[in-house]
Parts: structure tokens; C-alpha cells; sequence
């Protein structure tokens, strides 16, 4: 609702109220329209304020209501803006909190805007598929220009006031009491002649080399789009604030609106936005849940065992301004990481700076280094992260047990390993808990969350709690190997292996997953990542070649097939980018710039002659296939043994740290997309031709799902048993 409030003697306060974020709904829509008409034709009221209740303007259009658009009784936001902004009263937009799409949308009709200083604009509908639909397209570019209009509306930034200031969003900043500063800039231009406030009436600036600029613009957003539409379709609705006038403008939006709104596109996107929100509300089958399990306090942790990853969570911990203790075992590592982690503050602080975000302090000061592990005693977490090897997490957490208060949390930062086994060698295992970071960890969004069978819910709530301060999406699974993400991507790596045995080129694999929108394919990461990490874990569970007991077929293992080319490759010094050749070349040590390397062609031809395997031509719809579907089929898996029972967590882990494509919404949202019968009758089919690769074998869950007649991916956790859980 919009409730009028009474500002001055001469000024009216309209305040958005639709908690938690005043999203515009029809009703709250409505309601702003009947304000608006009562302020215009009350001769009492001089000037009008818009505002938000709570200290939030708005987040934008209700997106629960969108699967409504277009049918009859919904409100349109666009005809409101346009009623704000030909008011012949000003209207000043009084923005606290945030003022996001439609509510950015309805700011920009009125005829001045101030914000609090710590407020964010932003039109991210590209995000949700969609492109600003209420005149946002038209009138941001009149303000500030295209190139600034394009670079806010197609990537769906969050603008902080300072920079939008800069920009021209914003007319004022204040620190405190936005809504008494806006009634008295109210009350100043209550007789200023409002034409020149109007953006409808402006004309968007033209740059000299409009054309060429944007040309060059249109190749750039469509190469970052990465095979989402929804960048381009803004794109093309912001050249229309060029080219046409302001009312035409308007209608080509609309109809670009409205062919984003009915896309599958937009649909993946929209899940993925509710997916990530429904998986951050965990609830365990005993019973407790967000709901019922408070947080405990974190304001000082400690981290052990300062590698790259080690570094990546100090430097979140600190971004969150939590203290930290940065424990390594000798000086010689602990220096290195001293270093590194102070290099790597530096560049955040730049970067902060850069994006208008003020620094509260200096983080070096919250950080202390130590070989010390008396320095634990009084913390309240400990994330270890040393290499992954059970014998030496062991200890760790044994000495931890010793060294830490009892309430203090234990967390472990592995990828795969048990958490009950590392939490058996303390005396407090319902404090142990598992925090999976994904690498650059300072950098990467996702925190998968594993609880052991001890584990309090007070302690998930914690990791939870910590995962939001640190800006975070926390996800929590249950305990198996190599939890919801690994455990998926290891049929997904071996069919990449198995594809080039059977006549595929990493290029060729790398091709095809990109074409479906991972950002890298799986070759290229791997050079990124090195081979080392991934020999280096196989190493640990004695998977590597070297370990074979002596006679053992090739290609075999225990009866399975297994591909030994990574690790030749590794073992022939290809560590990837870091050497200068991996799967690619590249023209130096830690050069970026990937090329076909003849070397590995070579060696794959003698490596299929050796194993008189004949290479066939491998098209790219088989490579997507065997990839996606072998992932897709271990998701089911987790699913029935309630590793986690909700679908859309596994979508929300896929997209935010493995890169899968957003815009396919997730592994599961794309298995409903695609249909299951197609998915089992396909796994059956690479089943049949390959019986010595277990994964490939449909799961018992999707045989289940395709017999009730592929009930919709909301329906699936209800089906998975009788003991159900929200995990
Ligand atoms: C839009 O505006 C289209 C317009 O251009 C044109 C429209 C024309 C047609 C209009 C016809 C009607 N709606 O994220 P959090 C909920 S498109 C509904 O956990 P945070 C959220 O689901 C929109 N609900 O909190 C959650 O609910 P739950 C463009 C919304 O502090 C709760 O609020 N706007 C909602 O981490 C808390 O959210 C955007 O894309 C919305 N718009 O982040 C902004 N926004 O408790 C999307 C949030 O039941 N929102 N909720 O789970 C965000 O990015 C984040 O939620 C915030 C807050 C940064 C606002």
C-alpha cells in the first residue's frame, strides 16, 4: 500500500509499504496512483515526497506477481510514472535503503531525487531476463547518457549513492533524515518551473560518434551476454531513447518487455532469483530450522593454514570486519601469506574505492598472524583450510579441541572430505561443521554449508549467519563424499576424459559447453585451476596412476572404466597456465591466452592407438548430452539419498559456484526444461553402449519422477520418501 502521510503544511508524503521490500504490486501500484491523484487535485498541497517505508524505497515490481503479467486487474507501472512526472506539483523521490527497477523507475518520474548516502539505485532486470519496463530504458539514458545508461542497465549493477551522485541520478545526498531533507528541497522548488525537470520532454545526449559507438557497444554486450538475451533486448530499448522520440520510445520498450517477459529466459533467470532465496532457508529432519536456531556471535576467527584458499577466506573475514588470527605452521609460509594477503587487501580497498564504497577502517588493522595456536584461545571460529589429506585434518582438529574455548565453532574448509570423521577427534563434535569455499574465495559467491550428524542447528545457523555478513550465499547440505557440488562434477569431468578417448579434442568439448553458456569449458578451467589440484586429491585417495597395483587392466578400475589423461598430462609437467601448457599452450608461464597445442593431439592419437581405441567424430549435441546429462542424473542421486531434498539448491550451488549458465536457470531447473523422459531415455541409451560406467546408469529417483509422468520440479521433494527434509 501507499499511505499519504502529511509532510508540511504544504507538502504531502506518499510512503511505499509492501514489507518486506515494498515491491510494486498491483495493490501497492494502485495505491500510488490514487495518492498521486489525491495530491494533485488537493489545493492544499504545494509539492509532494516520495518515500519508503522501513528505510527501503523499493526493490521494483513484485516478481511473485509476474507469473500475473498480462492478465486482466494487473496494474501497470509505466502510465503511474508518467502521471508522477506530468504532475504539475514537483515531486521529490526520497530514496533510503535502495530504489531498484520499477522503484528507480517511479524516482525518475518525479522531478528530484534525494538519497540517503548509503542507499543503492539500480535497474537489474536484466538479471531477472527482463529489461526495465516502466519508461527506465527512455528516461536513464536522457539523464545521464547512453554509455553510462548501458553500462547500469544491461549488467543490473547496484549504483552506491555516492557514484550515482556523480553520475546524475541523484540531485542531493544526506546522511540522516532523507525524508525531512527531501520535504524541505520540497518546499525550496514548490515554485520552479518543472519543464526542464521532466526527462520525458529531454532528448537523450548524442555522442559525435553515435553510430560507431554504439556498434562497438552492441558486440561488447553481446559477448559478455554470454547467450542471455536479455542484455541485447535492453540494448536495443536504449537505442531506441536515440533514435525515436520519447512516446515511441516508450512502446518499443513495452514490446520488447513483453517478449523478455514470456521467455524461457526469463523464466530460468526469475527461478534462479526465488531458487537461491528457498534454498537459504534450511531446515533439518529433525525438526529445527532457521526458524527455530538463533546465531551465535562472530567477532573474532581464526584461519589455518594460509594457501590460496586460506588467504581468499582471511580477506572475506575481514571484508565482513570480523578479526581474524592468521595461523600457518612455519615462518617461511607464514610470511609468503603475509604478502600475498596484503597484496590482495590492497586491491580490495582500490577496488571498493573505485565502486564509490566507503571503507569503514583499515583491514590490516582487524588482522593478526601467528604460529601460535595459544593465540586460538578466545575466538569464536576456527575455518581450517589446510590440504586436503584426512590424517593432517585430523590432528589439526584434535590440537583444535585443546586450544579453542568450547563454544567456539570448528569449521573445516574441504571439498569432499567426512566432516563426522574430522569432527570424531574432537571433544566437541555438534561444534564441528563444514564451510566449502569456492576459489578465489574472497571473490566467488557461494558457501556450501555441510552439517555432520552432530552438528547443532545453532552451528548451521551461525555458518548461515556469517555466510550472509560476508556476502555469501549460503547453502546447507548434508555430509557424503565430495557433498552436493563435487559429488556432481566427477561424472561430468570423466565423460570430458572419456570424450577424448573416443575421438573429441579439448577444444572441441571446451566448444560445446561454452556454446551452452559456462563462461570456461572444462579444459580451460582445468588450465586455469592447474592439474596439480585435481592429481594432487586424486593422489590423496589413491587414484593416481602410479598407485595401480601392478597387472591392473588400463582404462579400469574395480570393474569401472576410469580415464588415466590427466594424469599423464599432469605427470608429463603439464600443470596448465601456471607452465604454460596444459591442455592448451600458452606463450608463457602464467600467460592467459589459450592455443591448440599439436603436442596433445599427437598424444591423444598415440594414447587411442595404444589402446587400440578407434577415434569417431563426436558431434556437439553428444558431448552436451553425455556432459550434462551424467551431472544431471548424479543431481537425482543426491535427491533420493536427501543429501539436500530441495531441487532448486542444487541450482543455486550449480549457478553461483560452478558456473553453470544462470539463464538455464540450474542442472535440475534445465532436467525439467529439457524433459526427463528425454534425460533417462538418453542416460539409457550411453548406459547401454557403456556398461562399465556406472554413472551413466539412470537414477532410481528419475526412473520414479518419468513413471509419475514427470511431475514439475516443484512437486519432486515431496515424491523423494517419506522422510522428508527441507536440506
Ligand atoms: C522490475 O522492477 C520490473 C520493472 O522494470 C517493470 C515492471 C512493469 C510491470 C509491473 C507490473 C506489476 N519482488 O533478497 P532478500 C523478497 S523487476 C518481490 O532475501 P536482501 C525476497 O524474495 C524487479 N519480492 O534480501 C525475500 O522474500 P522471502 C527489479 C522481493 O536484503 C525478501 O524480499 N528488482 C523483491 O539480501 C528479502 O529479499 C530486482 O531485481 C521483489 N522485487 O536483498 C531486485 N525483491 O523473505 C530484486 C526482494 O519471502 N531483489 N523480494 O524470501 C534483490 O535484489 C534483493 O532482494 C534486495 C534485498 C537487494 C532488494
Amino acid at each position: 500500500m501507499a499511505q499519504a502521510v502529511r509532510g508540511s503544511a504544504r507538502v504531502a508524503v506518499i510512503r511505499l509499504c509492501n514489507p518486506p521490500v515494498n515491491a510494486l504490486s498491483t495493490t501497492t501500484i494502485r495505491a500510488l496512483e490514487q495518492e498521486v491523484n489525491r495530491a494533485n487535485i488537493d489545493p492544499t498541497v504545494k509539492a509532494v515526497v516520495i518515500c519508503g517505508a522501513n528505510g527501503k524505497f523499493s526493490a521494483g515490481a513484485d516478481i511473485k506477481g509476474f507469473p500475473n503479467i498480462g492478465q486482466p486487474g494487473m496494474a501497470s507501472l509505466e502510465p503511474v510514472v508518467s502521471l508522477i512526472e506530468n504532475s504539475e506539483k514537483p515531486m521529490v523521490a526520497a530514496i533510503e535503503g535502495m530504489a531498484f527497477g520499477g522503484g528507480l523507475e517511479v524516482a525518475l518520474g518525479c522531478h528530484y531525487r534525494i538519497a540517503n548516502v548509503k542507499a543503492r539505485v539500480g535497474l537489474p532486470e536484466v538479471t531477472l531476463g527482463l529489461l526495465p519496463g516502466a519508461g527506465g530504458t527512455q528516461r536513464l539514458p536522457r539523464l545521464i547518457g547512453v554509455p553510462a545508461a548501458l553500462d547500469i542497465i544491461t549488467t543490473g549493477k547496484h549504483v552506491p549513492a555516492t557514484e550515482a551522485l556523480k553520475l546524475g541520478i541523484l540531485d542531493e545526498l544526506v546522511e540522516e533524515n532523507t525524508v525531512e531533507a527531501a520535504i524541505s528541497l520540497a518546499e525550496r522548488v514548490s515554485d520552479q518551473p518543472l519543464g526542464p525537470r521532466r526527462l520525458c520532454l529531454k532528448e537523450t545526449p548524442k555522442l559525435p560518434n553515435m553510430e560507431a559507438f554504439l556498434e562497438e557497444a552492441f558486440v561488447k554486450v553481446k559477448k559478455q551476454a554470454n547467450g542471455c538475451f536479455s542484455p541485447e533486448m535492453c540494448f536495443q530499448a536504449i537505442k531506441a531513447s536515440v533514435y525515436l522520440p520519447f512516446a515511441e520510445g516508450i512502446h518499443k520498450e513495452r514490446e520488447l518487455f513483453l517478449i523478455q517477459m514470456f521467455s524461457g529466459q526469463a523464466k530460468a533467470l526469475q527461478y534462479a532469483f526465488t531458487a537461491q532465496r528457498v534454498s537459504e532457508k534450511w531446515a533439518l529432519p529433525t525438526g529445527a530450522s532457521w526458524k527455530t536456531a538463533a546465531p551465535q556471535p562472530i567477532r573474532k576467527a581464526a584461519v589455518i593454514g594460509l594457501g590460496t584458499m586460506g588467504q581468499g577466506i582471511v580477506v572475506s573475514l575481514l571484508k565482513a570486519k570480523i578479526r581474524v588470527v592468521a595461523l600457518e605452521q612455519d615462518r617461511k609460509h607464514l610470511e609468503l601469506a603475509r604478502g600475498a594477503i596484503m597484496a590482495r587487501l590492497e586491491r580490495v580497498a582500490l577496488r571498493m574505492q573505485q565502486n564509490g564504497l566507503k571503507l569503514d577502517g583499515y583491514m590490516p588493522d582487524l588482522l593478526h598472524f601467528t604460529l601460535d595456536f595459544g593465540a586460538l584461545k578466545g575466538v569464536d571460529l576456527v575455518i581450517e583450510a589446510v590440504f586436503e589429506n584426512m590424517a593432517v585434518k585430523k590432528e589439526i582438529f584434535h590440537k583444535l579441541s585443546a586450544a579453542c574455548k568450547p563454544e567456539a565453532i570448528l569449521a573445516t574448509n574441504t571439498s569432499y572430505l567426512d566432516i563426522d570423521e574430522i569432527a570424531s577427534v574432537t571433544s566437541h563434535p555438534h561444534q564441528v561443521i563444514g564451510t566449502h569455499f569456492f576459489a578465489p574465495a574472497h571473490i566467488m559467491p557461494l558457501l556450501e554449508i555441510i552439517y555432520g550428524q552432530q552438528t547443532s542447528p545453532t552451528v548451521i545457523a551461525t555458518a548461515m549467519k556469517l555466510s550472509k555478513t560476508m556476502g555469501k550465499i549460503g547453502v546447507v547440505v548434508g555430509n557424503c563424499f565430495g557433498f552436493v557440488g563435487n559429488r556432481m562434477l566427477n561424472p561430468y569431468l570423466e565423460q570430458c576424459y572419456f570424450l577424448l578417448e573416443d575421438g573429441s579434442t579439448p577444444e572441441e568439448v571446451d566448444k560445446a559447453l561454452e556454446e551452452f553458456g559456462f563462461k570456461l569449458g572444462p579444459f580451460r578451467v582445468a588450465d586455469y585451476t592447474g592439474l596439480d589440484v585435481g592429481w594432487r586429491s586424486r593422489e590423496g585417495q589413491g587414484l593416481t596412476g602410479a598407485k595401480l597395483p601392478l597387472g591392473t587392466p588400463p582404462r579400469q578400475r574395480d570393474g569401472r572404466r576410469y580415464s588415466p589423461l590427466p594424469d599423464i598430462l599432469y605427470e608429463n609437467g603439464r600443470y596448465g597456465q601456471k607452465r604454460g601448457k596444459g591442455w592448451y599452450q600458452y606463450d608463457k608461464p602464467g600467460g592467459n591466452v589459450a592455443k591448440s597445442d599439436p603436442w596433445v593431439h599427437g598424444f591423444l592419437s598415440e594414447y587411442r592407438s595404444a589402446h587400440r581405441i578407434v577415434a569417431r567424430t563426436i558431434t556437439q549435441d553428444e558431448i552436451l548430452e553425455r556432459c550434462l546429462y551424467s551431472l544431471i542424473n548424479e543431481g537425482f542421486r543426491i535427491l533420493s539419498d536427501r543429501i539436500v531434498s530441495l531441487p532448486e539448491a542444487i541450482d543455486t550451488i550449480y549457478i553461483n559456484g560452478y558456473g553453470w549458465p544462470r539463464h538455464n536457470g540450474g542442472p535440475m531447473f534445465y532436467a525439467s526444461v529439457v524433459g526427463l523422459p528425454r534425460i533417462l531415455t538418453k542416460l539409457q541409451k550411453y548406459a547401454e553402449a557403456n556398461p562399465d560406467i556406472p554413472s551413466l546408469q539412470p537414477s532410481a529417483f528419475l526412473k520414479k519422477l518419468v513413471a509419475l509422468g514427470s511431475p514439475p520440479l516443484k512437486e519432486w521433494s515431496s515424491l523423494q520418501g517419506s522422510q522428508h527434509s527441507r536440506l
